[in-house]
């Protein structure tokens, strides 16, 4: 039995965990595992409701946790999701970004965005002078070393070419740190090393986004590079993301609450059903548990094979309701994809 902590977070969120919740009961049923899952608070509401954002108890429920579920906050990801990147050390945030057959893409996709996940502006170091804003950008040598080494990594097991992403040109010192010692790190993997500025690169995803295999970069450039990423692939609603640090997994969608649509029930679970199999990923290799090896890919083929299907939401070009779709993927699962 794995503890799996489950926050549901805002807008879209209940909607998206219910049906992702369809697809994990389909696991436990065909792969034979079971999942204690806990549900936690955090987000908007909860700092509405309760005067703070993210509970002492919810924090504790990550920690206890073998892995936990995120759904979107909304104004509220400082508190949420950068704070608890921050406490738990969790410095890899990874986002793989594919194209689906069966949904529109700008151009075919297939990459990975490596993410560090601990520093940056994102460290939230801002100070007012006077009538200004200061905010400091943290890049540290520990930090930019073991971030090289999981793209390295991530490279070695895809097709072995890593682009660090930065703007040594302009931020010579912060970003001349990171692209040094990625270098530096990533001289001892075998894998082809590329850099290009942020401001090339944007270009570059929608101009030839093949070119990528694993781009390797700081905190806000993740941030921003991954939506783009996601929406030349097709749709943010399709990319999941991972949290990780040496003991923590968090996974969450890419994708934020998105209250224009919350409570229509036309939310995309695809983004949140896959870093569900990311997560089954991550706690199989770390459990050496082969059924949750397993499970992880079946979600994956029943995603792609759902999709074929035509078990769609709006935002791919489909018609069907969140819950339809968390039972389509679950009832394909059973089927024993
Ligand atoms: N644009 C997608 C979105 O709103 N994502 C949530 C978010 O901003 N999370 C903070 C982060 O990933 O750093």
């Amino acid at each position: 039995m794995y503890r799996i902590a489950w926050i549901k977070g805002d807008g879209i969120g209940t909607e998206i965990s219910e049906a992702s919740l369809e697809v994990i009961h389909a696991i436990e049923n065909t792969y034979g595992v079971s999942f204690d899952i806990r549900f936690y608070d955090a987000g908007d509401e909860c700092l509405k409701r309760r005067g703070e954002a993210l509970p002492r108890e919810t924090i504790e429920g990550v920690k206890t946790a073998d892995a936990s579920i995120k759904g979107p906050v909304g104004d509220t990801a400082m508190d949420v999701i950068v704070r608890l990147r921050q406490m738990f050390d969790l410095y890899a945030n990874i986002r793989p970004v594919k194209s689906y057959k069966g949904v529109p893409s700008v151009k075919p996709v297939d990459l990975v965005i490596v993410r560090e996940n601990t520093e940056d502006l994102y460290k939230g170091y801002e100070f007012e002078v006077g009538d200004a804003v200061v905010a400091l950008r943290i890049i540290s040598e520990k930090a930019s070393r073991r971030i090289a080494r999981v793209a390295g990594e991530i490279a070695s097991r895809r097709r072995g070419i890593v682009t660090i992403v930065h703007k040594a040109n302009v931020l010579r010192k912060s970003c001349g740190l990171f692209l040094r010692i990625a270098r530096e790190e990533l001289s001892k993997y075998n894998v082809t090393v590329r850099d290009i500025l942020v401001d090339a690169a944007s270009m570059a995803l929608i101009r030839n986004p093949e070119s990528f295999d694993v781009i390797l970069t700081t905190n806000m450039f993740g941030d921003i590079l991954s939506d783009e990423a996601a929406q030349v692939a097709g749709s943010i609603g399709l990319a999941p993301s991972g949290n990780i640090g040496d003991e923590i997994g968090l996974f969450e969608p890419v994708h934020g609450a998105a209250p224009d649509i919350a409570g229509k029930g036309i939310a995309n679970p695809y983004a949140m059903i896959l870093s569900i199999s990311m997560m089954l990923e991550w706690l199989g290799a770390k459990k050496n548990d082969k059924r949750l090896l397993s499970a992880s890919k079946s979600i994956e083929r029943a995603v792609e094979e759902a999709i074929a299907r035509g078990c769609k939401t709006p935002d791919i070009g489909g018609s069907m309701k969140t819950h339809d779709v968390g039972g389509c993927v679950a009832r394909i699962i059973r089927e024993g994809v």
